[in-house]
């Protein structure tokens, strides 16, 4: 495989990865630019293996979208809506507790909540929805609200984000999810999301939530205009991030869909560049501990196979997801766990249901 690495041209950076060195950021350009994807897979697992053995996670989860309406109106979006648009919606709370009492009979553990950048709506509603759930459901963990927003709650508090971060856990707020980094270039965010917080403020928000002892993730929105020196840069600025705080739980690339967005001339990822995205990722985020293949947008098959490329966990049942199906994702909106497990197990790993936090719940062998 060595000698495979080699003709590929890769052999510098296989030498840096068995010496546990640091790849540079023109490596990562060098991974990205590279079409042996095998090579990659077989760096990347390098690094999967090391860190996480054959481990491989999945939770039961469900995901509550409580309101679509959105003044960021980003171009790569389909899901949110202007307060005007037909398709407009905002959850009241005894709505949202009863999507939580309808999943009482399941073993969910984590509640993955977001929305739009509500125009209106006040700080209140969205302490009263963590409180509500933990009415209904106690033990659930509530990881709700991407860095975008808790800037946006931070400013109807009118507070510092990290007092805001304070009242949001008094509330039952658990952690954050990687949601709305997209792509950190200022180039990028100009073209497809200009209101969109930008990348340094949402590093920023991170950061201030580690320091508070809430963990979060974070994401990658790729294949749309960005460049691959714009990807390398992105995974850079969150290793930097993570050298200092060691707070990001997991990284999940997310594949580009274009259907019923501004972008919807340009084409779906390709299988390669998920793979892509994977490995790379697994190689230049050395700091995080988990890559995630988030099967919802690349598809179960294709998120079983990346788990030989880099990513150790397959996220979860997720029940309900509405973002990337407003964009024309053809997976299903949720997975049972028998088939979570039956895919890791194939691909000679051993499933680990898990919380949020990564403690393990229930080894399936
Ligand atoms: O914030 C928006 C992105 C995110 C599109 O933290 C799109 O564990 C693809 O962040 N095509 C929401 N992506 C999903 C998300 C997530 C999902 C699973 C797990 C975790 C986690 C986080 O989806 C948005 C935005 O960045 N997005 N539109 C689109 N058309």
């Amino acid at each position: 495989m060595k000698n495979f690495v080699e003709r590929a041209g890769l052999g510098d950076i296989l030498e840096k990865i068995e010496a546990g060195e640091r790849l540079s950021c023109s490596d990562g350009v060098r991974l990205y630019g590279s079409d042996n994807i095998l090579a990659l897979g077989y760096m990347a697992n390098l690094v999967r293996e090391r860190i996480n053995g054959d481990k491989t996670y999945f939770i039961y989860n469900q995901h509550i979208n409580y309101s679509n309406i959105c003044t960021n109106l980003c171009k790569f979006c389909a899901f949110g809506k202007d307060k005007e648009h037909e398709q407009a919606y905002e959850m009241d709370l005894e709505t949202v507790k009863q999507k939580v009492r309808d999943r009482l009979d399941e073993p969910i553990r984590e509640i993955h909540m977001v929305g739009g950048i509500h125009p209106d709506l006040p700080f209140s509603y969205y302490t009263d929805l963590l409180k509500g759930i933990k009415e209904v459901r106690p033990d659930v963990h509530i990881q709700a609200f991407t860095c975008v927003e808790i800037a946006h709650l931070a400013g109807l508090a009118e507070r510092t984000v990290g007092a805001t971060l304070e009242i949001l856990k008094d509330a039952g707020l658990g952690s954050i999810p990687g949601g709305g980094a997209e792509v950190f270039a200022p180039r990028i965010r100009e073209l497809t999301c200009e209101k969109k917080l930008p990348g340094k403020e949402w590093v920023e928000v991170a950061k201030v939530a580690h320091k508070h002892g809430i963990h979060t993730n974070a994401t990658m929105l790729y294949g749309h205009i960005e460049t691959m020196v714009e990807r390398v840069e992105h995974l850079d600025a969150l290793r930097c991030a993570q050298d200092e705080t060691s707070g990001f739980l997991a990284f999940i690339p997310l594949a580009f869909h274009p259907k019923n967005t501004e972008m919807s001339d340009i084409s779906r990822t390709t299988g390669i560049d998920d793979l892509k995205n994977i490995a790379v990722a697994r190689l230049m985020l050395d700091n995080f501990p988990h890559i995630k293949a988030y099967w919802v947008m690349i598809g179960p098959k294709m998120a079983q196979i990346a788990l030989s490329f880099g990513a150790d966990d397959m996220d979860g049942t997720v029940k309900e997801e509405v973002i990337t199906h407003m964009a024309g994702a053809e997976t299903e909106q949720a997975i049972g766990s028998t088939t979570l497990v039956k895919l890791i197990k194939e691909s000679g790993r051993v499933a680990i249901e898990r919380d949020t936090l990564y403690k393990t719940i229930q080894v399936h062998n």
